[in-house]
């Protein structure tokens, strides 16, 4: 049992009632979800934290079976109640609810300390205590000589001589950095950047560039930026895959993990990774000229050359094993290796297009064009590409409009299948297939998508549905966690995280997203639960269901900014 767990119980919580533990806007949806089979038509009350008053007299209902596995729950809806405080649910027999509030603007803390986390993330520089608090800590990784793989010899840069990579985020728990899933991770904050720029231009995260008059989020992505444009080879415009150990370090600090770098191997998919993040933000960092001089330039050439090295090697996957098999040292971390590159394609496409202007691009788009559009992870990122064409429709020239109609179209027709309709009444977990490693992101994506749904149909249906999910990730769900570090009453203190881990600080570090329930379980640890949506175990070694990961933080990110901007007021 956690702290937090035993703190929880000792007020009376009861592990049968499922809600979001940050909370509620005035005038949306309420719900939390109550895992007792044969308590419909049972009383429920809310209850102000400050007076004691019972403010809002509920009856449960919707009793539901989960699909595949034994769980029933019953639904206590409140939308009716529009108070603004602070409260918690409670139901005569069952127990109390933690506290929850009702208020404007009720996510901004999560949204701030999910920004907050990518700074946390940092490789290469300290974390000092004003923007770090008690998680200070001394620079890890300065990347500074990083040797040359044998995989990734090519001409003066030979095997064994070094190159510098330093900055960017750490991926996750580990300490590696990958092309691959840098380019969905910072084009998913850049995207929250240019979907809600006035929301952004004043939400302050605390860090070192607070002060330099360019948006936290857009400094934060340029952190990571500088580092992927380091990844590229400035012979060829070829791209590396990734910044690493050849082995996963043990469970200790950054400064203490002082292994050799390598950079491993170009690729295809590292490539249009990086040519779709450098044309976005060619496109967004052209207005800070004078903080940043030629910024904007260099994103766009980078991106044109990585384009230009993708056109001359359009097929080329990472494919880890197979390279161990012939190159030394063997690399064992992280492989992000995917092998179809059709949605990098069009996402790469999309970016220059809209950042250019230049018709070749749309031809490209046009040209992967592909009916079997998903909800975006890691290896599928076509629909990025549709989110910026989109997002971009009125500048678009009117030999694009057809294809943007199709496009909305399909936008619309997959978001239309993301209704909440289980158990927890989220869209979350809709199919057990949802339940993968990182699950918790595709929670987060799938609410993206319907706020993107929402910003080309106005139909608010979208935006309920979406916070359903956010309700999902911050307590209502099979877990009864809230998934993000340091949020709510019963949050992860054991991710698998090395900082976290190795820190000797009892709270990990905050703000960042656990990868949720995973029937996979791959990490062979003895899991509490083990059914698709209860497959989540809050253990350091619980790889598969407890660490955390840039890729699923940044859709949170997006996710919590956009409701706070969307929510009616
Ligand atoms: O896509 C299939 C799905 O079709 C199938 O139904 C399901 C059944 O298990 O598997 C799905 O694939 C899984 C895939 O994640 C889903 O994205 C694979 O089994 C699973 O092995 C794969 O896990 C990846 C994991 O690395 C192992 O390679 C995660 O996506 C990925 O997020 C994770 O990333 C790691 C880095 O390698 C290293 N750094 C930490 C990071 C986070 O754990
Ligand atoms: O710490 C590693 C984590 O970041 C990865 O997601 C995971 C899967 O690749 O692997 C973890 O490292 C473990 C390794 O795979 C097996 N030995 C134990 C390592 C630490 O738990």
């Amino acid at each position: 049992m956690s702290l937090n767990t035993a703190a929880a119980n000792a007020q009376g919580i009861s592990d049968d009632i499922k809600i979001n533990q940050v909370g509620f806007y005035p005038n949306e949806p309420k719900v939390a979800v109550v895992m007792i089979a044969d308590a419909a038509g049972k009383p429920f009350r809310i209850i102000a934290g400050s007076t004691g008053n019972v403010v809002f007299n509920g009856v449960l209902e919707h009793p539901v079976l989960s699909a595949y596995s034994s769980l029933k729950t019953c639904e206590a809806n409140f939308s009716q109640l529009h108070d603004t405080g602070s409260f918690y649910l409670d139901i005569k027999g069952v127990g109390r609810s933690c506290n929850f509030k009702i208020q404007h603007h009720v996510f901004r803390e999560v949204a701030i300390a999910s920004l907050k986390a990518f700074y946390y993330q940092r490789a290469s520089m300290p974390l000092l205590p004003a923007f770090a608090g008690k998680w200070s800590r001394k620079e890890g990784h300065p990347d500074t000589t990083v040797l040359i793989h044998s995989s990734a010899a090519f001409k003066k840069r030979a095997t064994g001589s070094a190159i510098a990579t330093p900055g960017g985020w750490y991926d996750a728990g580990d300490y590696n950095k990958y092309v691959v899933n840098s380019g969905i991770s910072t084009a998913t904050l850049l995207s929250a950047y240019e979907d809600f720029p006035r929301y952004f231009d004043s939400l302050n995260t605390n860090i070192p560039e607070s002060r330099n008059r360019v948006p936290d989020i857009l400094d934060e992505a340029l952190y990571n930026m500088r580092w992927m444009l380091s990844m590229q080879d400035p012979q060829d415009g070829g791209v590396y895959n990734k910044c690493t150990n050849a082995n996963f370090d043990g469970m200790i600090m950054p400064d203490k993990a002082i292994a050799p770098r390598y950079v491993v191997q170009k690729g295809t998919a590292a490539a249009l990774n990086l040519v779709a993040v450098m044309a976005q933000g060619a496109r967004i960092f052209r207005k800070y000229g004078n903080q940043f001089p030629g910024l904007a330039d260099s994103c766009q050439s980078a991106a044109e050359r990585a384009w230009s090295w993708a056109l001359k090697n359009p097929d080329m996957p990472y494919n880890q094993d197979e390279m161990n098999k012939e190159k030394l040292p063997q690399i064992t971390t992280g492989g992000y290796g995917d092998k179809n590159f059709g949605d990098e394609w069009l996402w790469a496409a999309a970016e220059l297009f809209t950042t250019t202007g230049s018709k070749m691009y749309f031809e490209k788009v046009l040209a992967q064009m592909r009916e079997d559009i998903r909800v975006p992870s890691w290896s599928s990122v076509g629909m990025l590409g549709y989110y910026t064409l989109l997002r971009h429709e009125n500048q678009m020239p009117e030999y694009a409009k057809v294809m943007i109609r199709i496009m909305k179209n399909r936008l619309l027709t997959l978001a239309d299948n993301y209704m909440p309709a289980n158990t927890f009444h989220t869209v979350m977990g809709n199919t057990k297939k949802d339940f993968i490693w990182g699950s918790n992101s595709v929670a987060a994506n799938q609410g993206i998508l319907l706020m993107n749904a929402y910003l080309v149909a106005a139909d608010k249906k979208y935006l309920e549905w979406a916070l359903t999910n956010i309700d999902y990730l911050l307590g209502r769900n099979a877990t009864g966690y809230c998934f993000v570090t340091g949020i709510g009453c019963k949050s992860p203190m054991h991710p698998h995280h090395r900082p976290s881990i190795a820190d000797g600080i009892n709270e990990p570090v905050p703000g960042l997203l656990v990868g949720g329930p995973n029937e996979g379980r791959q990490d062979k640890v003895n899991y509490e639960h083990k059914e698709p949506e209860t497959s989540y175990t809050d253990q350091d070694g619980a790889y598969a269901s407890n660490e955390i990961a840039i890729n699923w933080n940044a859709p949170l990110v997006y996710l919590v900014s956009a409701m706070e901007v969307l929510s009616r007021k």
